[in-house]
């Protein structure tokens, strides 16, 4: 058989194995198209079943997670952790309180992690969880009693050394000070380690909240920069409005571009003369509010119910909301505007689909498993410095931080020139994060 029917055959096994898990599928795909390639020019990849091993996740894990509202009525989530691969280091990724989440989604999100998490160089492996929860307009007790029994669950199967869990959506500050209060108790143990994202007094990392969007406006640099450009005076269109899409949009303006709109899933707020970041903070991450709350407050911002944030005048187009929420339809809409560069800040935003529109217009594209790989890395600087018992400055962490974005451009950009595929950096981003953790596991055994 050649190499190319029985890629075709491992695909398919994989596909069939995890039947009616579409975005899993979705990840896979993206995957394959690149790893077709390295099978190509290095067959030994294919040997003792690498491929079939490490698409299968380490551990899935599935829990009851029932809580009691502010009214004594007993509610019942289902809460997940996928432990995909720990070849590099302990299983790491965030977890998402959101109503849609399923074990397809949790699984895409766990697969994207292993490569991602790959590409940062650091020591850490990949895993993903969460629960089918709502935390929108529940009270501040109803949340701190749903991470309490999520922790209830979670904590037997996560350790400093074993799985080391963060934010997503729907999971910030309020619920990781939670969720590590629980555990803290269940375990009688301070270990600073196990979760990251934590608050600056209490054994968190300077930049740990900024890294996500400080890290996909660094690599939209790299890839300007590899073309002659600089962000000085780029108009920036940003979906979402969530801890992402704040700090993108803070580190984008600091470097001189103009922030002309956000969203959430209510609409838009067109703002062509920039975003007001204080006010913009105070509505989301201390009122908990929604954009058009901004917009009632702010000078020249409007607030659009109906439309896409993609409709207004931008050049360069960043993705920070969740997966899929550009489809080929939505990105010929992008690519019509004569955008250059679209960097991912979610994780997936585009369809495969999407994906072939953005390399036919000829933009160029930061895949997020490279462009949003700050917020982990600086994860990984956080559980650095917890098992130093030491904290770094604010500069010094972000000079860290950049010099990891940078890297992993180099890696994505090497990657793509060495298969031939010069500026693709998505096949780059695939192929560089495979060959580590396809290398670490055929040196660690059939496992
Ligand atoms: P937040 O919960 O802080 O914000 C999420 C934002 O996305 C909100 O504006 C939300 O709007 C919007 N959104 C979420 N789901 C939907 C949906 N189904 N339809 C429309 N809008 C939606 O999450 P983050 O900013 O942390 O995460 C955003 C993305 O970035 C996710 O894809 C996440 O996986 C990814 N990511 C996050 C990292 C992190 O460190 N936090 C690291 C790397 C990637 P609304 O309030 O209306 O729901
Ligand atoms: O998708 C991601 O990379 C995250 N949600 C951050 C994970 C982490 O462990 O910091």
């Amino acid at each position: 058989m050649n190499t190319d029917s029985k890629i075709a055959e491992i695909y398919d096994n994989i596909v069939a194995r995890n039947a009616g898990e579409p975005e899993f599928h979705q990840a896979i795909d993206e995957l394959f198209d690149s790893l077709k390639l390295v099978l190509r020019k290095d067959p030994h990849y294919g040997e003792n079943k690498l491929i079939e091993r490490l698409f299968e996740p380490e551990r899935q894990i599935i829990f009851r997670v029932p809580w009691t509202d502010d009214n004594n009525e007993v509610r019942v989530n289902r809460g997940f952790r996928v432990q995909f691969n720990s070849v590099l280091g302990p299983y790491k990724g965030g977890i998402r309180f959101h109503p849609s989440v399923n074990l397809s989604i949790v699984k895409f999100l766990a697969l994207e992690q292993v490569f991602k998490n790959s590409l940062t160089g650091l020591p850490i492996g990949g895993g993903k969880g969460g629960a089918d929860f709502d935390p929108k307009g529940k009270s501040n007790m109803e949340i701190m009693r749903f991470c309490q029994s999520f922790m209830m669950e979670l904590h037997r199967h996560i350790g400093e050394y074993r799985d080391v869990p963060a934010g997503d959506i729907g999971v910030g500050a309020r619920e990781i000070g939670y969720l590590f209060g629980q555990y803290r108790r269940l375990n009688h143990r301070h270990e600073s380690g196990v979760i990251t994202g934590k608050a600056l007094n209490w054994g968190g990392a300077q930049v740990r909240t900024e890294a996500t969007g400080y890290g996909v406006v660094y690599f939209t640099e790299q890839m300007m920069k590899a073309q002659g450009e600089s962000l000085d005076g780029a108009r920036i269109a940003i979906s979402g409005s969530g801890n992402v899409a704040i700090y993108a949009m803070e580190k984008a303006q600091e470097l001189g571009a103009t922030v002309v709109g956000f969203s959430d899933s209510s609409g838009y707020v067109s703002c062509p003369d920039g975003v007001d970041l204080e006010l913009l903070k105070d509505v989301k991450e201390v009122r908990r509010g929604r954009v058009s709350d901004y917009a009632k407050d702010a000078t020249g911002a409007t607030f659009h119910e109906d439309g896409l944030i993609w409709d207004l005048d931008y050049d360069i187009a960043m993705p920070c909301a969740t997966q899929n929420e550009i489809d080929a339809d939505v990105a010929q809409l992008i690519a019509d505007k004569g955008v250059r560069y679209l960097a991912e800040g979610a994780n997936m935003p585009s369809t495969l689909e999407a994906i072939d529109v953005y390399r036919d217009a000829g933009i160029i594209f930061g895949p997020a498993k490279a462009a949003n790989a700050g917020g982990v890395a600086t994860s990984a600087l956080e559980m650095q410095q917890n098992a130093s018992r030491d904290s770094w400055s604010f500069e010094y962490t972000e000079k860290r931080l950049q010099g990891i974005m940078t890297s992993i451009f180099k890696r994505c950009e090497d990657a793509a020139a060495e298969y031939g595929v010069e500026k693709d950096y998505l096949t780059g981003a695939n192929i560089a994060g495979f060959k580590k953790v396809a290398d670490a596991m055929c040196a660690q055994g059939v496992i």
